[in-house]
């Protein structure tokens, strides 16, 4: 069995409705754009390699909301030593989704040149807990019961791109995760917390 990876795009906005969500490129990107209506997200058009270590700073940032890195597996091959800076660091508000597929999809098919057995290598590292699911249920059981840091390997069927265009205006995706993260400065002003602005606020 495999999930569309829209649906698991859906799923994870289900459990986490605040989340903060990282994408960098294609079925990643695509996915959330299609399930969430654009949303607030971080999307960083194109820059494989780059979700998770921007999700790692993310979480360290705004410790009180949940970080999600959605990202496919060839993204995360390129970039898997985030796991071992995960592993490292532990935030307790982390959750690595992977859209695993076996290929580099969107850009041909091109088989992986090994299998990564992410939620194995994930689940022997100390510190993190990992699951591999391929059905929507349990998906949602693993986003919602695994300890944080988390790496949840969602088994995907392969295909086109499932929605709209990865490739967002970086000015729009500016405005709107700077505001998601105003929201947090709002409530940190709340409760008197101390306020952490971001880079577009300087
Ligand atoms: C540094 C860099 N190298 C190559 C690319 C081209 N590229 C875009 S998507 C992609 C494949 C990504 O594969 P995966 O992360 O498994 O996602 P899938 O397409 O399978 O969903 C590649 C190679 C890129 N955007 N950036
Ligand atoms: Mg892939």
């Amino acid at each position: 069995m495999a999930v569309e990876p829209t649906d698991v795009a859906a799923v994870v906005l289900a459990a986490h409705p605040h989340a903060l969500v990282v994408a960098a490129l294609g079925t990643a990107t695509s996915a959330l754009r299609l399930a969430s209506d654009d949303g607030p997200h971080l999307y960083l058009g194109g820059a494989m390699g780059s979700a998770l270590a921007t999700a790692l700073g993310v979480a360290e940032a705004v410790p009180e909301r949940t970080v999600v890195a959605l990202l496919g597996d060839g993204e995360l091959l390129m970039s898997a030593n985030g796991l071992w800076s995960v592993a490292a660091y532990r935030p307790a508000n982390l959750v690595t989704v992977v859209l695993t597929d076996g290929l580099y999809s969107i850009t041909g098919g091109q088989p992986l040149p090994v299998d990564p057995c992410f939620a194995d290598v994930a689940g022997a590292l100390p510190g993190l807990t990992a699951a591999r699911v391929s059905d929507g249920g349990n998906l949602r059981d693993a986003l919602l019961e695994l300890p944080r840091p988390a790496l949840v390997e969602a088994v995907v069927r392969t295909g086109s791109r499932p929605g709209p265009s990865p490739f967002v205006d970086p000015g729009t995706v500016r405005t709107r995760f700077t505001a998601a993260l105003r929201a947090t400065a709002a409530e940190r002003q709340d409760t008197g917390q101390e306020v952490v602005t971001c880079t577009a606020d300087r």
